[in-house]
């Protein structure tokens, strides 16, 4: 069964909390070259905050995702392609394994079940707000990662496993080791993707390289220089 990301081998996160760099428009965040937006973040997120990135790229051909941090800030705009649920496998409270999933379904009137997915979430870096959030375990060798891989996509039947470094540039071990593992399954890496050379080396690693907060440090000139890594790297 084809998936839409089976084609995507950059990912490009906003942030709807954190400004935009410069000058930069969401014309030229959706015009960067990147296969698809997701839009989410982990802290201060609204529904507002939501529909108001999701209006801006919605009038533009790239594809876009919303990423709820929580079932409070779910829009139900027509404009999304759908929906990715993180699930957190490594996480230290069932809340954001199921938890909050299961307040989801249980105050939505209506689930759109076509357009929603999830991914498997392997949380890294102990710094980073969702590892903190979440109570997250970072404390993982290549090989229980690679487990979890494996766990995540012949035991829960999940499509996308996410090995997340959010804010720093991950191991490539352990990337490599999660990509081992997988048979079918896509593997999305984020985390410390900064230039040409960092996405680059993700992408002989990773399926998809999703790149964060680059858009709102350095703006969309830096981030079209990920998606030349990347691509590079699938060539
Ligand atoms: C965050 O994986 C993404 O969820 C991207 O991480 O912000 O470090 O690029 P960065």
């Amino acid at each position: 069964m084809s998936t839409p990301w089976d084609d995507w081998d950059h990912v490009l996160k906003v942030d709807p909390d954190k400004e935009l760099y410069g000058d930069d428009t969401f014309a030229d965040v959706c015009e960067t070259g990147t296969d698809a937006i997701e839009i989410g973040g982990t802290l201060d997120i609204t529904e507002e905050k939501m529909n108001r990135v999701v209006a801006a790229c919605a009038e533009h051909d790239v594809p876009l995702f919303q990423e709820p941090s929580n079932p409070g800030v779910v829009t139900g705009a027509d404009a999304l392609d759908g929906y990715l649920i993180p699930t957190v496998f490594n996480a230290g409270e069932p809340f954001w394994i199921t938890g909050a999933h299961k307040e989801w379904v249980r105050i939505a009137d209506e689930m759109d079940w076509d357009r929603t997915h999830t991914e498997a979430y392997i949380v890294m870096n102990p710094d980073a707000s969702v590892a903190e959030l979440t109570g997250a375990d970072c404390d993982l060798d290549a090989e229980e990662v690679a487990a979890y891989a494996r766990v995540a996509e012949r035991m829960f039947g999940q499509d996308i496993v996410y090995v997340e470094y959010s804010g720093t540039f991950g191991d490539t071990d352990v990337v490599g080791a999660a990509q081992d593992a997988l048979d079918d399954a896509t593997l999305f890496y984020g985390g410390g993707i900064h230039d040409y050379d960092s996405a680059n080396e993700m992408g002989r690693y990773a399926d998809t390289v999703v790149v964060g907060d680059l858009l709102h440090d350095e703006g969309v000139d830096a981030v079209r220089e990920t998606v030349d890594g990347v691509k590079d790297a699938y060539e």
